[in-house]
């Protein structure tokens, strides 16, 4: 019976993934999927590239990323480049080996298994994964709270009458396991499961395991974040 991992964000906290693993014990069969945002803000974003290409383990873009394939894309072009890159930002891009580059280039919008779907921000009922817009796939990277017209609130613009996402999802694209939002423990909804516990701010680093792909079936494996 084949099993499949995936973990929260990881923000270059390498040392909290090896414990995390080490607790699994993942074998050849699993599949392993991160939910995005597997660099920056924490300590060795480039280690986790290393050590993610190493062990095969797969990640959908978070937002970090997704801001550094921009980046990449249009150095690729050769023209002034518009996306604005800070300071660690640069660091990291200095040091992107050509695996790295490779690896982050290919990293998918959303992962689907079975009736499983892997995505850094979250889904909305009338989205189709399969006919995804250039700005769908972005939203749904950064997806959080919503307004009463369904729109995005954008990042600290939420009010009373926002909604989070996951409460208005009707599970109509699959059972999703998101990050991006930070709680100290896990959101467990009825068709989603948020599993970013904040580990570089300190608190856990979280993966959630299904056996043989059945979303009823999970089972949440946790290590604290000490930095
Ligand atoms: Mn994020």
């Amino acid at each position: 019976m084949s099993r499949l991992v995936v973990y929260g964000d990881i923000h270059g906290c390498r040392n909290a993934l090896v414990k995390l693993r080490k607790k699994i014990k993942p074998k050849k069969k699993d599949i392993e999927i991160c939910v995005g945002d597997i660099i920056k803000k924490g300590k060795d974003s480039i280690g986790i590239l290393d050590y993610l290409q190493k062990h095969d383990i797969e990640s959908v873009l978070g937002n970090h990323e997704e801001k550094i394939v921009k980046y990449l894309l249009h150095k690729k072009v050769g023209k002034k480049n518009p996306i604005y890159l800070n300071k660690e930002e640069k660091e990291i891009v200095k040091n992107l080996s050509k695996k790295n580059i490779k690896y982050l280039l290919n990293m998918p919008y959303f992962i689907k298994i079975k009736h499983i779907v892997v995505v850094h921000g979250g889904l909305q009922n009338h989205l189709s994964l399969n006919r995804l817009s250039k700005l769908e796939k972005s939203k749904i990277i950064k997806m959080r709270f919503l307004d009463i017209n369904n729109h995005l609130k954008t990042y600290d613009k939420e009010n009373k009458n926002s909604i989070y996402w996951s409460k208005l999802y009707n599970g109509n694209q699959g059972f999703v396991v998101y990050g991006h939002q930070w709680a100290k423990e896990i959101r467990a909804d009825k068709h989603s499961l948020g599993i970013d516990t904040g580990c570089v701010y300190g608190n856990k680093l979280t993966a959630v395991v299904f056996k043989d792909f059945r979303k009823k079936s999970y089972k949440v494996f946790q290590v604290k974040c000490k930095h």
